[in-house]
């Protein structure tokens, strides 16, 4: 919508751009080494779930390759991805973690 202000200059109304932020997925990947155990723990630590949500999520994985963790924005996601690969580095898994926009 066009308006004008006190000096007859033409204002026109910006439309709303402000969109919400993009959500990012994390998702983790099965491989052949890392204890299913491990896996749970790690769910259960860094995506805040309960044992069995978390065993839920690691069978998930195990069988169909890949499985999401929980939805955030994109530096918690990444901050997430990032842990989850440090705690596995260090345990010696070769864990994978990745993050996906919504
Ligand atoms: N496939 C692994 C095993 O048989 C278990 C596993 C599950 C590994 C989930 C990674 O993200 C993963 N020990």
């Amino acid at each position: 919508m066009a308006t004008r202000n006190e000096n007859d200059t033409v204002l026109v109304r910006q439309e709303q751009k402000l969109k919400p932020p993009p959500m990012y997925q994390v998702i983790l990947l099965n491989d052949d080494y890392t204890p299913m155990e491990f896996v749970v723990a790690i769910v259960q630590e860094y995506f805040n779930k309960d044992r069995e949500t978390a065993t839920q999520i690691m069978l998930q994985v195990h069988r169909d390759g890949k499985g999401m963790c929980g939805v955030y924005p994109k530096d918690i996601a990444s901050t997430k991805v990032e842990l989850v690969l440090t705690h596995a580095r260090k345990a010696g898994h070769p864990l994978q973690c990745v993050m996906e926009e919504v």
